[in-house]
């Protein structure tokens, strides 16, 4: 297993819309695989392809409070959606960075599991924000496209300031 680099915001590749899978074959599994170690390693609930610059449909998530319950989501689709409720969110492409999102409140999700067999589940709270978050990132969408343009300006400036914050002390003798 390997540890993925994480694109963070502004990269333009998080705009990518992913492929869908047409097969769920060991090269897959070995993505998922690594796909788990990140995020674990990363302490995220959630993890989309794209975020690690591969554009296929496809994220893992964990959304568990031992980080013991790690799920597998291949094509998914949201075939219902009720409620609304707005919650704060983080993003593992934006460091440090929390905002306010609505989003659907019970949601039911089709997908395909590392087997390739497809499975469906309803879920709520933490799990079902995460399912909606995941999917915008498969489409090329990020939780601070629902923010005003402003407020979205104001985290673009921050987290590119870190960047080149980071980019020099890593280029510094120590
Ligand atoms: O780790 C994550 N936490 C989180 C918290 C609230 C709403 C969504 C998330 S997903 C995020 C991991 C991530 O960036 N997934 O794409
Ligand atoms: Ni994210």
């Amino acid at each position: 297993m390997a540890k993925m680099t994480v694109l963070q915001y502004p990269d333009e590749r998080l705009r990518k819309v992913a492929q869908k899978i047409e097969k769920v074959d060991d090269n897959i599994r070995s993505v998922i695989d690594d796909m788990f170690e990140t995020m674990y390693e990363e302490q995220g609930v959630g993890l989309a392809a794209t975020q690690v610059d591969i554009h296929k449909r496809l994220f893992v998530a964990d959304c568990s409070e031992d980080q013991n319950e790690p799920m597998v989501f291949i094509n998914p689709e949201i075939t219902e959606a009720e409620g609304h409720f707005k919650n704060d969110e983080g993003c593992l492409s934006f460091p440090g960075v929390y905002a306010k999102v609505e989003r659907a409140e019970k949601i039911t999700v089709t997908a395909l599991d590392k087997n390739g067999e497809r499975f469906s589940r309803s879920a709520e709270g933490l799990l079902a924000i995460c399912i909606q978050h995941e999917i915008d990132h498969l489409n090329g969408k990020l939780f601070v496209d629902y923010l005003s343009p402003l407020k979205r300006e104001r985290i673009r400036k921050k987290l590119e300031k870190e960047q080149r914050l980071a980019e020099k002390y890593a280029t510094e003798a120590h």
